[in-house]
């Protein structure tokens, strides 16, 4: 397996994804505000593609959630860089953190503007209608429940949970269309389809482990390259043989007779990344923009 290259060509699109596209599109005249969410630890890869038609001038809010997981350093550069495009971005740790109050405040700020333009036009004030959409996974349901205050939809950490549209109040001010996650037909290179599938957003089962542990082992030791040794001992992947054999060591996956289990090695790194044993990571760089 030394000079093993990723050979798979993800792409995941199943027919549901498209269905929620049509049906967001039915919906999107009643929606006013959309709150689009990015996993902080993939600040591009996880972005929306392919929705600027479906969401035209709707107004914004760009919420990277996890960001609790992620390389504050690495995505604060995105972070900028989105707002230099003009966009409204606030950060979240959907699971520890307090993210009500600042995305209330500015979701206020945009729905005191929405009244003052219907009262110009002789309508009477409303309240606001949000849309959630992200990739599967980003944490669209657990954000609705922080808001919320209440279980008012289901999470769970796998691709998928939330199967269809459905409104949520939150108070008396807003009102939520929870969505089950999308992705676009095409994904635009390999490294976004594994960064993807490396987090949780494109399904388990669709993936080749042994493609994505592979992955995962290339670009955490160019981006940080101490994480492998500080967990497995691991100072250089010159030779993957080598280093199944030293994971499978330290972290006990081997088989009957003292054999390396190549196929437990890599459930291990990718559990590994997932669970945040290799530390705060921001798979997406900056240079990937370019
Ligand atoms: N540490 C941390 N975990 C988070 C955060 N936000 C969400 N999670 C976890 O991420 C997992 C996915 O959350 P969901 O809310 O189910 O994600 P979703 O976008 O609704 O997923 P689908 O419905 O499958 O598209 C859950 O295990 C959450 O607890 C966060 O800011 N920090
Ligand atoms: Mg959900």
């Amino acid at each position: 397996m030394e000079n093993r290259q990723n050979q798979t060509n993800i792409n995941w699109y199943p027919g549901h994804m498209a269905r929620t596209k049509k049906e967001i599109k039915e919906k999107i005249n009643l929606v006013d505000l959309v709150y689009e969410l990015i996993d902080a630890r993939m600040p591009l890869s996880s972005k929306m593609r392919d929705m600027d038609d479906l969401l035209g001038d709707k107004p914004r809010i760009l919420i990277m959630t996890k960001y609790d997981l992620c390389d504050q350093v690495e995505t604060n550069k995105f972070i900028q860089y989105y707002q230099k495009k003009g966009n409204i971005v606030i950060p979240v740790d959907l699971k520890n953190g307090n993210p009500v109050q600042q995305i209330m405040n500015k979701s206020h700020e945009i729905l005191v503007m929405m009244n003052e333009q219907r009262k110009r036009k002789g309508m009477k004030p409303r309240n606001i209608r949000a849309l959630i959409i992200g990739v599967p996974n980003v944490g669209k349901s657990t954000l609705i429940n922080r808001l919320s205050g209440k279980k008012a939809t289901m999470v769970g950490n796998k691709p998928g949970v939330t199967k269809m549209l459905s409104w949520i109040r939150v108070n008396k001010d807003i009102e939520l269309l929870d969505t089950p996650g999308l992705l676009w037909p095409k994904f635009e290179n390999q490294k976004q389809a594994f960064v993807l599938a490396s987090l949780s957003s494109i399904k388990e089962e669709i993936v080749d482990k042994e493609d994505l542990a592979i992955f995962i082992l290339k670009t955490i030791y160019t981006q940080y390259p101490n994480r492998l040794k500080e967990r497995y001992g691991v100072e250089n992947i010159d030779d993957f043989d080598a280093v199944y054999t030293k994971i499978g060591q330290r972290r006990g996956a081997l088989m009957k007779g003292g054999k390396v289990d190549y196929e437990k090695v890599n459930l291990l790194l990718i559990r590994d990344l997932k669970e945040g044993y290799l530390g705060k990571i921001t798979l997406d760089t900056f240079e990937d923009l370019s």
